[in-house]
C-alpha cells in the first residue's frame, strides 16, 4: 500500500503532469532525453577550464554549471571517458596556443561579440568560448547552451557573432508605488520600499534572462517620471540593483523628469537654459556616477502628454536634451530623448506632428544624445505603417521604440507574437537613399554610418510567477532581445529557438505551435483594427473595442478621430487631399501610400477615406471585407485553441492549462471585437453582413454599456 503510493507519486513527478509555473522562462535547461545526442554533449563539455576570476566570468560557469545539471546525467564527469576540453575565457587571459586557433576573427568582433570554436590541439578535441570581453564570454555562453538546448550539433563549431546595435535595453513604465503603467502582469518587480537591503533573488533571474538575449541596459522607471527617484534615498535602490545586474553585462538607466530641479532641487525654474539649473542637473549626474560609475543616462519623456519639458520655458527638443546631454558627457553617459509627442495645441493630424517637430532639428542635437522613436507615428497600434521620422534624420541618431507590453493588443490575455510585428516594421524601406534603405540600417547605423545606435522595448514584465502574465508572451521579451542583437533575424527562426528552449524539441509540438504563433499577429489585426483601422479601442485602459467614443476633451483621444466612418465610407485621409502626412515620407513611399489602388490593403484605412462600395483586389466590397476580415481574426483564434489543444500531450498540466484558459478568453474577446465594431460600423455602411460572418447575439447598446472601472495598467 505505502509503497504503491510512492510509485504513484513518483510517476506523477515524472509525467508531463509535473508542474511547470513558467518561471525558469526560456532557460529551462530540461534533461535531453537522446541519448546518442546527451552522451556527445557530456563528453564535449565534460572538462571545462576557465581562465580569468572576475565576476561575470564567475556567473558564466555559474550558468553553464545549471545548464549541465538540467541537461545531462547527473555523474557525467565521472560516466564520460572523454579528453575533449571546453574552455572559457577572455582573450586576455587566453594562452597563444588557443588564441593562434582563431586567426584573425577577433578583428571583426566588437566588444560584445563572441566566438565559439572547435579544435584539434595537442592531440585533444576542444571547445573555446571567448570574446574581448568577459560579458562576450557570457554570451557566448548563453549562445553555447541555446544550441545544446535546441539539440544542435557542438561539432565542427566556428561562431563569431557581435551584436549589430548598441543600446538594447528595455524600458520599464514602473512606478516608485510598484504600479505599472500600461503593464498586465502584476506589480513591479522592483520592490522600492526594501530596497537597498532587500534584494530579491528574482533581481539575478530577471538578469539572467536579459543576458541570455543580449539586452545590456534596463531603464528602471516610467517615463511617466516621478523626480524622487533622483533623490539620494532613491539612488541608493538604484545603485543596489545596478550592483547586481554589472556582472550580467546590464547598465541601469532613470528617466529624468524635466521639471526635477524644481520638485527636488529648490529652484524656480527647470529652464534649460538656466545657469542654476544647467549647474543643478551637472552635479546630479556627478552625485549619480559618484555611486554607479558605469551609470548609462537619461531616458527623457519632455512636452508630451503633461509631462513637463523645455518648451514649458520657451525652449525647444535640442535645448533640453543638449542640457542634459552636457551633464552626462563627463561620465560617458547618454540621453535618450523621446520623439512621441503631440499637442493639445496642435491641430494638424497627431500622425504628422511628432515629425514636424522634429526633423528641423536634424544635426543639432549633441552626440550623446539618441532620439527615441515609436516604431509608428500613433502609438503601439496592433499595425501601423513605419514612422516617418526613420526617414527623415539622416544627422541623428534615431533609436527605435517598440512596445512589448500590450496596451492596445488585448492586454496579457491575448496571445500574439510581436515580433512578427517587429520584423514587418525593421523590413519597411523608406527609400531614403533609394530602394533598400529599410528600417533596420536606419536603426543599426549602416545607413547613414551613425554612431550611436539602439533599440528598446517597453517591458512586459511584472511580478507575476511566470514574469508576463501568459507564458506564450514570454516570447515577445525573448524576440525583443533577439532583434536588438540582430534586427536582421528572422520572426519564423525567433519562434523556433523559442519554443526549443521553452517547451520541447518535438517537432510534433514545434511545427504547430510556431505556425500558430507566426499567424497570431495577422489574427490579432484581423479582429480589431483590419485594413488600417486603428486606436479604436475603448478609452483609458484601451482594454476591448469604442469605436463610438467621441465625448474626450482632446479630439485625437477619440476613436472617432481615427476611423471617421460616414454615410459614404470610413478611413482616415492622409493623402494630399487631406491631412498630407504621406508627404512626410520618400516620394517613392509617398507614392504608394497615395494610390488608392496600389495602397497596401493592410494599410488602406490608414491613410484613405474609403467608399463602402470600392472595389478591393479580390473583388469584395469595402464593407463586406471589413467584416470578412473581423470573421477571419475570429477563425484564427478558433484555429489557435484547437491548435494547442492538440498539442496537450507535449506540454507539462500547468502551463497548457494556463494558455489554454486564456487563448479561450481571447476567443471570446475576438467575438466581442468583431460584433462590437461591424454592429458600430453598419451604422453607417447600412448593408447586411456577408455570409460566413456570424451574426452578432447582442446589440450595439449592449457593447457600448460594458464597463471595465478596473482594468489594469491604466
Ligand atoms: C507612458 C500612450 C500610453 C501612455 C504612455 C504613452 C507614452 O499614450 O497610453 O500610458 O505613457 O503612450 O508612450 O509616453
Amino acid at each position: 500500500m505505502y509503497k504503491g503510493k510512492i510509485l504513484i507519486i513518483l510517476c506523477l513527478i515524472c509525467s508531463k503532469g509535473f508542474a511547470n509555473d513558467g518561471y525558469k522562462l526560456w532557460l529551462q535547461y530540461d534533461y535531453i532525453k537522446n541519448e546518442t545526442l546527451r552522451l556527445d554533449y557530456q563528453a564535449d563539455v565534460k572538462n571545462l577550464v576557465h581562465f580569468g576570476d572576475t565576476e561575470t566570468i564567475k556567473v558564466a560557469l555559474k550558468e553553464l554549471e545549471l545548464g549541465f545539471a538540467g541537461m545531462l546525467d547527473s555523474n557525467y564527469k565521472s560516466q564520460s571517458k572523454s579528453n575533449s576540453v571546453l574552455i572559457l575565457g577572455n582573450r586576455a587571459n587566453l594562452s597563444k596556443d588557443i588564441t593562434g586557433q582563431l586567426g584573425n576573427t577577433f578583428t571583426k568582433l566588437t566588444d560584445e561579440g563572441f566566438i565559439i570554436k572547435s579544435f584539434t590541439l595537442k592531440g585533444k578535441s576542444q571547445i573555446v568560448i571567448t570574446g574581448k570581453s568577459d560579458v562576450a564570454v557570457l554570451y557566448g555562453v548563453y549562445h553555447f547552451l541555446r544550441l545544446m538546448q535546441m539539440n544542435s550539433s557542438l561539432k565542427n563549431l566556428n561562431i563569431a557573432e557581435s551584436p549589430k546595435i548598441d543600446f538594447r535595453l528595455l524600458n520599464h513604465w514602473d512606478n516608485l508605488d510598484r504600479t505599472v503603467e500600461r503593464g498586465y502582469a502584476g506589480f513591479s518587480i522592483w520592490d522600492w520600499h526594501r530596497l537597498p537591503d532587500y534584494k530579491d533573488p528574482r533581481y539575478i533571474d530577471y538578469a539572467r534572462a536579459n543576458a541570455s538575449i543580449g539586452i545590456n541596459g534596463t531603464v528602471l522607471t516610467n517615463v511617466n517620471a516621478n523626480a524622487l527617484i533622483l533623490t539620494p534615498q532613491y539612488l541608493d535602490k538604484v545603485e543596489a540593483l545596478a550592483t547586481i545586474f554589472r556582472p550580467y553585462g546590464i547598465k541601469v538607466y532613470l528617466t529624468a523628469r524635466f521639471s526635477a530641479p524644481i520638485e527636488i532641487g529648490g529652484l524656480e525654474t527647470a529652464d534649460p537654459l538656466d545657469a542654476a539649473v544647467i549647474k543643478w542637473w551637472k552635479e546630479k549626474a556627478d552625485e549619480i556616477y559618484a555611486k554607479i560609475p558605469d551609470f548609462g543616462g537619461f531616458l527623457v519623456k519632455a512636452n508630451s502628454e503633461g509631462q513637463p519639458g523645455p518648451q514649458n520655458y520657451g525652449r525647444n527638443h535640442v535645448d533640453g536634451a543638449n542640457m542634459l546631454a552636457e551633464a552626462l558627457k563627463p561620465h560617458n553617459g547618454i540621453v535618450m530623448w523621446r520623439a512621441f509627442v503631440y499637442s493639445e495645441h496642435d491641430v494638424s493630424d497627431r500622425a504628422k506632428q511628432a515629425y514636424s517637430e522634429f526633423v528641423p532639428y536634424d544635426g543639432q542635437f549633441k552626440d550623446n544624445v539618441i532620439v527615441q522613436v515609436k516604431n509608428g507615428a500613433i502609438d503601439f497600434q496592433p499595425r501601423e505603417p513605419f514612422h516617418p521620422m526613420f526617414g527623415a534624420m539622416p544627422k541623428t541618431p534615431l533609436m527605435m521604440e517598440f512596445q512589448i507590453t500590450q496596451e492596445y493588443l488585448g492586454q496579457s490575455t491575448h496571445s500574439i507574437f510581436l515580433p512578427k510585428q517587429y520584423e514587418e516594421v525593421l523590413e519597411s524601406d523608406t527609400y531614403r537613399k533609394g530602394k533598400g534603405s529599410t528600417v533596420a540600417k536606419v536603426i543599426d547605423g549602416s545607413l547613414d554610418n551613425k554612431k550611436l545606435t539602439g533599440m528598446a522595448g517597453v517591458s512586459n514584465i511584472g511580478n507575476d510567477i511566470n514574469w508576463t502574465g501568459n507564458p506564450m508572451l514570454q516570447a515577445n521579451w525573448y524576440g525583443f532581445g533577439r532583434l536588438a542583437w540582430n534586427p536582421y533575424l528572422s520572426a519564423d527562426d525567433i519562434a523556433d529557438e523559442w519554443l526549443h528552449c521553452t517547451f520541447s524539441n518535438d517537432e510534433k509540438f514545434i511545427q504547430p505551435v510556431k505556425d500558430m504563433m507566426l499567424k497570431s499577429t495577422e489574427a490579432v489585426v484581423n479582429y480589431m483594427t483590419p485594413l488600417g483601422l486603428h486606436h479604436i479601442m475603448a478609452t483609458g485602459h484601451h482594454y476591448g473595442p469604442g469605436p463610438w467614443v467621441s465625448d474626450l476633451s482632446r479630439p485625437e483621444w477619440n476613436p472617432v478621430y481615427y476611423h471617421k466612418a460616414d454615410s459614404l465610407g470610413i478611413g482616415f485621409d492622409r493623402t494630399p487631399t487631406g491631412s498630407n502626412a504621406t508627404a512626410q515620407y520618400a516620394p517613392e513611399v509617398a507614392t504608394t501610400f497615395n494610390n488608392l489602388d496600389n495602397c497596401p490593403e493592410e494599410l488602406l484605412l490608414w491613410f484613405h477615406h474609403v467608399s463602402w462600395a470600392y472595389k478591393l483586389k479580390n473583388g469584395n466590397t469595402l464593407w463586406n471585407n471589413l467584416a470578412l476580415k473581423y470573421q477571419e481574426g475570429v477563425d484564427e483564434v478558433a484555429t489557435m485553441v484547437n491548435t494547442w489543444n492538440n498539442v496537450k500531450p507535449y506540454v507539462d498540466e500547468e502551463r497548457f492549462n494556463d494558455v489554454n484558459m486564456l487563448l479561450n478568453i481571447q476567443y471570446k474577446e475576438a467575438k466581442w471585437w468583431r460584433d462590437a465594431c461591424l454592429l458600430y460600423f453598419q451604422q453607417y455602411s447600412k448593408q447586411p453582413l456577408p455570409e460566413n460572418v456570424e451574426k452578432p447575439t447582442e446589440t450595439l447598446e449592449h457593447f457600448e454599456a460594458l464597463n471595465f472601472p478596473f482594468a489594469p495598467g491604466n
